[in-house]
């Protein structure tokens, strides 16, 4: 079963189907459109005479998607088309006057990102060929990398309306910026597990991408627990609403503040049933084994 849930995984790489859930699989093997020395004259600088003036910027993008059915089909649909994109950065660096060629970089890359559905990952660079320091220099650029990222949260709610707080905690991740909800698991009823004196709880799990790092999201959770009226008395105690992340693409993390894969989702069946519903294939990225293959083996 692991190794048909492997060849599974490449298959659907193989034939880069947008529709197919094995989204972490598929990143592995992207393919790349190029677009080099795009010449833009825009008014972005820290120094007044920049922001008057103007000046030559150069871009160079490096866009992430899957261009095999597209080349199958000979399709231009079922690709980026890199004239309109080209198009939207001439115009994004005409209309917008950034101090930083970092902010530059950073807000276009999301905006292409969130403008492109098939742009899974951009590789941007910024160059000011006339940065005007007064010295010899034949350029100075910026460089980025930024994608989307694809994330499991879990939600539990075991005080006061749990439904509500679970259905508000969906809303609420529905509502984030730079998220989209993709998919949500049926809601089980479920015994407390470790501090077993205490009401039962909902659990349900969100799958979800995001161009925010794993600490910014985290941040957001933390958001939403406490607009869900969370107080943290006691630690594994009663809550209205829990936010867990328990996988952030196949990243390991080991910080005081934030552990992924969550530190003990191997041992929960309240969290293993809902992933596997959404996800069976997906693999712990330190256990090598599938949610499947967990929810089986506990
Ligand atoms: N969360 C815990 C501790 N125990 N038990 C269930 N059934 N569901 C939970 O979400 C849960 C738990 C700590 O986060
Ligand atoms: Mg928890
Ligand atoms: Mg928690």
């Amino acid at each position: 079963m692991e190794a048909g849930g492997k060849v599974k995984a490449w298959e659907e790489t193989g034939a880069g189907k947008t529709e197919g859930t094995a989204d972490m699989e598929r990143n592995r093997n992207l393919d790349r459109i190029h677009i080099r020395n795009l010449e833009v004259f825009g008014k972005h600088g820290v120094l007044p005479e920049e922001n008057r003036l103007g000046q030559k910027f150069r871009i160079n993008a490096v866009l992430y998607t899957h261009t095999r059915k597209a080349g199958l089909k000979d399709d231009l649909t079922k690709t980026i088309h890199y004239g309109e994109v080209s198009r939207f950065m001439t115009s994004f660096m005409v209309e917008h006057t950034f101090q930083l060629i970092e902010t530059a970089a950073e807000q276009m890359a999301r905006a292409l990102l969130l403008t492109f559905p098939a742009m899974e990952k951009i590789r941007l660079e910024i160059e000011k060929p006339w940065a005007p320091i007064g010295l010899p220099l034949e350029a100075v650029s910026v460089e980025i990398q930024r994608g989307w990222h694809h994330v499991f949260v879990a939600l539990g709610s075991n005080l006061g309306n749990r439904e509500e707080y679970l259905e508000q905690g969906i809303e609420s991740l529905r509502n984030l910026e730079d998220c989209v909800v993709e998919q949500v698991s049926e809601i089980l009823a479920t015994r407390p597990y470790g501090m077993t004196e205490q009401p039962d709880f909902l659990n349900g799990m969100v799958k979800l991408r995001t161009l925010l790092t794993p600490w910014e999201l985290l941040e957001q959770l933390h958001r939403i627990e406490q607009a869900a009226g969370r107080e943290r008395l006691v630690h594994w105690g009663p809550r209205t609403l829990d936010l867990d992340i328990i996988f952030y693409d196949d990243c390991v993390i080991d910080t005081p503040e934030l552990t992924i894969p969550h530190p003990d989702m191997q041992n929960r069946e309240f969290v293993l049933k809902p992933l596997t519903e959404l996800a069976p294939w997906i693999r712990h990225p330190l256990l090598g084994k599938t949610a499947a293959r967990l929810l089986e083996e506990l």
